[in-house]
């Protein structure tokens, strides 16, 4: 996958893209990114990239001509592809999300500043994406996270095909892990992990998975694919008629 990144601090992305999974992705020739300085695209002396809103208010806006300019150079339009903004205003990031921008060939980020960016610049957008209910000084966190979230699902970025089928967002989430010592400050290891009993395993970590969920995040388990007998139990701990912790 080609990515490009559209930024007025590209220095930000140096250290995120050069460690751990991302890494590994660039070495393996997966993902081939490439950082775009916004003031590149400027041709005034100065290079600026902000000017003041048409009608007056606070804050700047990012003038139409370098981020139309840049997008261009990035895009390539044999890929199938994206050209994505960064902006507390687009449509939330999900791990949904992130499996259909895995099928791109080439994802274009404009990271988004001040105000925001001249409405114009949309007529080359495909999607605007926020990561979330908070506000953030720009958008280059959030094209590093989709990026991370993205290229993580990228054939042959992973180990194994395991750690992808098996985590979060499954839509459960994740059941409690332990390693050694079998004791710990005084805590114990559940028994039937020490057990081997494989089947018995897989029905306590399902178990566990499904109360945990419930107890810390049951909007996911309207979406969950269960068993009757799995609703069952889950309907028992919702009411109360059994314990749940
Ligand atoms: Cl994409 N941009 C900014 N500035 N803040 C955010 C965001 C994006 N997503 C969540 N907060």
């Amino acid at each position: 996958m080609r990515v490009d990144v559209i930024t007025i601090f590209p220095a930000m992305f140096a250290s995120p893209f050069a460690e751990s999974i991302i890494r590994r992705a660039r070495d393996r020739g997966v993902l081939d990114l490439r950082l775009h300085d916004l003031r590149d695209y400027c041709t005034d002396r100065h290079r600026v990239v902000d000017d003041y809103p048409y009608g007056g208010g606070a804050g700047m806006v990012m003038r139409p001509e370098p981020a139309w300019r840049a997008i261009h150079a990035a895009r390539d339009g044999a890929r199938r592809g994206a050209v994505l903004l960064t902006t507390p205003q687009g449509e939330r990031f999900t791990q949904k999300m992130a499996r259909e921008l895995a099928a791109c060939e080439q994802l274009v980020f404009f990271c988004g500043h001040y105000e925001g960016v001249d409405e114009r610049v949309r007529a080359l957008v495909d999607r605007e994406v926020s990561i979330g209910d908070y506000v953030l000084t720009g958008g280059e966190l959030p094209a590093m996270v989709i990026v991370d979230a993205v290229v993580r699902l990228l054939p042959g970025v992973l180990g194994s095909a395991d750690s992808l089928a098996e985590e979060s967002f499954g839509p459960l989430l994740e059941y409690p892990h332990f390693t050694r010592p079998a004791e710990f400050e005084g805590m114990a290891v559940p028994d039937v992990l020490l057990s081997g009993h494989h089947r018995k395993i897989a029905e306590w970590r399902r178990c566990q998975a499904l109360r945990r969920t419930l107890r810390r995040r049951p909007d996911l388990l309207a979406q969950a694919e269960l068993t009757a007998a799995e609703r069952d139990l889950v309907e028992r701990w919702r009411t109360g008629a059994d314990e749940a912790d």
